[in-house]
């Protein structure tokens, strides 16, 4: 099943993922185009995300390199892609504290070619691109611990705050409408139309579900271009697994998959940091009985988010981040419905109904987020003050 092939993804203990062959997979020459001529000892597909492939090379001597073929059918710009990836690197490596220890696991570093691209087409037109493998840390699907979830709040809070100062006009849509909701609702509609592979009737209940909540759609794209929400460089995939923590300190130290960093909403991040990680269940988990917002969770994630964000963002925004846990549930609701409808064409399945049961899985969560609206509004309130010590002192 899709999210027991190992809890971890990226380090950990022992080695993780399962082995592959990696001179059938064409390894020795994707890494002499990035210069690694060494011998490889060993390879591992780690088998994490949904969209790209990515694999773990250990050379000869020990040193580790990730290995990831890129999607080009999501992805159809992949040199694009790293050029924004490799000026966002450059600007969070900018700024790491001088005394960070081992600023190289804080930031993914990404290799070049001779030429100075980080992109290597192999021999069927894949695209590839290699970065060094942070050691000593793990990509949990799930926490682990309580702690796991304020530090991952605060590891998100702290990357659009560092990016905060980043030229945002020289960054390209790496996906082009990625959060635009009212498109994606849009995009359901004409798959509900076409109905191409005949799944229509198996999904009538979800597709109703998603048609009631259509208004949900616009309200944070419509505050965008009305100017009520800024544009930030956000990243856009903001699951508990794209950060890395250290597996000695428990601390955030790096977050990965920048592919989507783009302009967007700090709404949309933090909303689906609490989709993915503040759900008492997976996000495919077929039994909808055990999938509820764990306010639990929640109060951690966005304890650690407003700690990094306080500030920087205005306490009107950070008290509207709840919206972005709505929209981004009904949102990832319809692309798991789209492409169920489409014939599971985006994202990769394991099974020919694992769309449907991840966009039943988001309706149950979304409806469950809904009566907890005014929990998880009220828990941002108190803690901006709470945890405000000049507002502390002024209210003494
Ligand atoms: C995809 O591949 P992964 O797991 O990083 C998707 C996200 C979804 C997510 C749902 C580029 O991310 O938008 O939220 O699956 N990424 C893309 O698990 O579409
Ligand atoms: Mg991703």
């Amino acid at each position: 099943m899709p999210n027991d092939f190992a809890n971890v993804d990226n380090g950990g203990a022992g080695l993780p993922g399962s082995p592959v062959d990696p001179v059938r997979l064409g390894f020795p020459a994707l890494l002499a185009a990035f210069g690694r001529t060494e011998p490889i000892a060993a390879a591992r597909e780690l088998r994490a995300g949904n969209i790209n492939t990515t694999y773990l090379a250990i050379l000869d001597g020990g040193e580790k390199l990730t290995l990831q073929k890129i999607n080009r059918h999501v992805f159809k710009q992949p040199e694009m892609i790293m050029s924004n990836i490799r000026r966002v690197t450059a600007h969070l490596r900018g700024k790491l504290p001088p005394d960070a220890p081992d600023p190289s696991r804080r930031v993914l570093s990404f290799m070049e070619k001779a030429d100075g691209s980080m992109i290597e087409w192999d021999a069927s037109g894949e695209p590839w691109r290699c970065y060094r493998f942070v050691e000593g840390a793990t990509a949990y699907n799930a926490a682990v611990k309580p702690e796991h979830l304020c530090e991952t709040g605060r590891a998100f809070g702290a990357f659009q705050r560092d990016l905060a100062d980043f030229p945002i006009e020289t960054l390209s849509e790496t996906i082009t409408g990625f959060h635009d909701t009212p498109k994606r609702y849009s995009a359901f509609i004409q798959a509900v139309e076409a109905d191409r592979v005949g799944r229509r009737a198996a999904a009538s209940r979800q597709i109703e579900a998603v048609r009631d909540r259509s208004s949900l759609a616009s309200r944070i794209v419509d505050q965008l271009s009305g100017g009520a929400l800024p544009l930030r460089v956000t990243h856009n995939d903001t699951k508990i697994n794209n950060v890395l923590i250290d597996d000695s300190t428990e601390e955030a130290i790096c977050v990965i998959d920048l592919d989507t960093v783009m302009p967007g909403s700090s709404l949309y991040d933090f909303g689906d940091m609490i989709r993915f990680g503040a759900s008492s269940a997976a996000e495919d988990e077929p039994d909808v009985s055990k999938i509820d917002l764990d306010m639990g969770k929640y109060e951690q994630f966005a304890k650690g988010f407003i700690d990094k964000t306080r500030g920087f963002l205005s306490d009107s925004e950070l008290i509207a981040q709840p919206l972005g846990c709505l929209v981004i549930t009904y949102e990832l609701a319809m692309r798991f419905l789209t492409d169920y409808l489409d014939g599971d064409r985006y994202f990769r399945v394991w099974d020919p109904e694992h769309n449907l049961i991840r966009a039943r899985a988001q309706l149950r969560l979304l409806e469950d987020m809904e009566s907890k609206y005014d929990a998880m509004t009220s828990y941002i309130k108190e803690n901006i003050v709470l945890n405000d010590g000049s507002r502390d002192q002024s209210r003494r």
